[in-house]
């Protein structure tokens, strides 16, 4: 039998945690001059959240942020990574910030600290303000600049109080699947847009960094990638799977570890490609401290788009821990990387409380067990891997889903906002305090 995992496996400085995003947990989205953000406007579009929610209340995070810090320390894990919501700092993506929204945040870094919790932010989990959208969200270059002003702000008031802070959540998620498969805000149906935004995307993270570096803060700075290593099914979809691996993975890999787009991708997009100005490449390569890998699947190509029957989670996505294990061996092989964090991983299950209201999810146990697993291996062929945040720490609004997705470690009953551990949650629990 194999032995359970405990901390003693793990490299001496390696970090257990648990991560959520502003507009998935906090609500209070009318609240203390917070602005609108394109995500308030896509759940008010019919059709676009199959439960047909939104984010106005969600867990109630912005009013409980208290006694959701006291269950984070007891679930014992050594560090929380949470995101700012840009429109509760500057309501309209620019000008003066709120104070109000300066010291939510403050609230919750200084709230972690106190608890002896390393803080991780991010600075851009979606919620983009609404009124840099009516200017063209992304695909105007001049939301890359707001973009680093915000970071400045925020990194002025906190970024000698948390331990990292990220500029971006996911960019491949942010554009294409925002701009140009339309499943996320703000909904586009548009190639050259997509690839405009994901280009702006890496210039306002790199024109971040530069603006964050100018502070000389006590933060690591790095940025977040989703990132899903491909397989070919038969020799004869090699190709085809190079280029999937180029659209999702080299796309945003190579400008910011290499400092160039992937000639063949590049090739492949024809007219779409975006306007690349003199020194853009220049500032997206700024060097990073740490990368953020969120890793939930692989990508599987075949010619017919037929796959094999394997065990998937709620989402449909397949259960493959070796795909993490390849995929930041890889990292290491292929790029210069900084040190690693596994920012996300995790898996939804239809999760919910039997007669004695416990909630029992060996599922997920067994894909958190296997994909930590799966991080061990790369650590022990030589990867510099750092830490591994469960996604997530609750029940929370995920996206086009609404609230019918559960990835949480913790329940969230959303009729009373009452939280109840997981087995799932007991067991991360005893491995981080082992
Ligand atoms: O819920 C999301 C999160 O916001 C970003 N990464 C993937 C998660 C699961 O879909």
């Amino acid at each position: 039998m194999t032995p359970p995992l405990t901390r003693a496996d793990f490299p001496a400085n390696f970090t257990f945690g648990v991560a959520t995003s502003s507009f998935q947990i906090e609500g209070g989205a009318h609240e203390d001059g917070r602005g609108e953000s394109i995500w308030d406007t896509f759940c008010r579009e019919p059709g676009r959240i199959s439960d047909g929610t939104n984010g106005d209340v969600a867990c109630d995070h912005y009013h409980r942020l208290e006694s959701d810090l006291d269950m984070i320390q007891r679930l014992g894990v050594q560090a929380y990574r949470f995101s700012v919501a840009w429109p509760r700092i500057q309501p309209s993506g620019t000008g003066e910030p709120l104070e109000a929204g300066l010291a939510f945040y403050e609230r919750l870094v200084d709230g972690l600290t106190a608890r002896g919790i390393e803080a991780h932010l991010t600075l851009y989990h979606w919620d983009l303000p609404q009124a840099l959208q009516d200017q063209g969200g992304w695909t105007n270059r001049q939301t890359a600049h707001h973009f680093a002003e915000y970071a400045r702000i925020v990194a002025t008031r906190l970024g000698n109080k948390v331990r990292s802070i990220a500029t971006l959540n996911e960019p491949w998620c942010a554009s294409i699947l925002s701009y140009q498969i339309g499943e996320h805000a703000p909904g586009w149906h548009d190639t050259a847009a997509a690839l405009s935004a994901a280009h702006h995307l890496l210039l306002g993270h790199g024109l971040a960094l530069r603006e964050m570096r100018a502070l000389k803060l006590d933060a690591e700075l790095g940025t977040v990638l989703n990132l899903g290593p491909t397989y070919a099914a038969t020799p004869a979809d090699e190709a085809q799977a190079r280029l999937a691996d180029g659209r999702f993975n080299r796309w945003f890999l190579d400008p910011l570890l290499k400092g160039e787009y992937p000639q063949d991708v590049w090739a492949d997009y024809g007219v779409a490609v975006p306007d690349v100005q003199g020194g853009d490449l220049e500032i997206m390569r700024e060097k990073l401290d740490f990368l953020g890998v969120n890793y939930y699947t692989r990508q599987y190509v075949t010619a017919d788009g037929s796959q094999p029957e394997w065990e998937v989670t709620d989402m449909g996505w397949e259960v493959f821990p070796q795909g993490l294990r390849d995929l930041l061996v890889r990292l290491k092989n292929d790029y210069d990387v900084p040190p690693i964090f596994i920012t996300e991983n995790g898996a939804a299950y239809p999760d919910g409380p039997d007669t004695q209201g416990d909630i029992h999810d060996p599922q997920r146990i067994a894909y958190l067990d296997s994909h930590l697993r799966a991080v061990l291996e790369a650590a022990q062929a030589g990867v510099d891997v750092r830490g591994y945040f469960a996604w997530s720490l609750m029940d929370n609004f995920e996206w086009a889903y609404g609230y019918s997705k559960r990835f949480g470690l913790v329940y969230v009953d959303y009729s009373t906002q009452e939280r109840t551990f997981k087995d799932s949650a007991k067991w991360y629990q005893a491995l981080a305090t082992s």
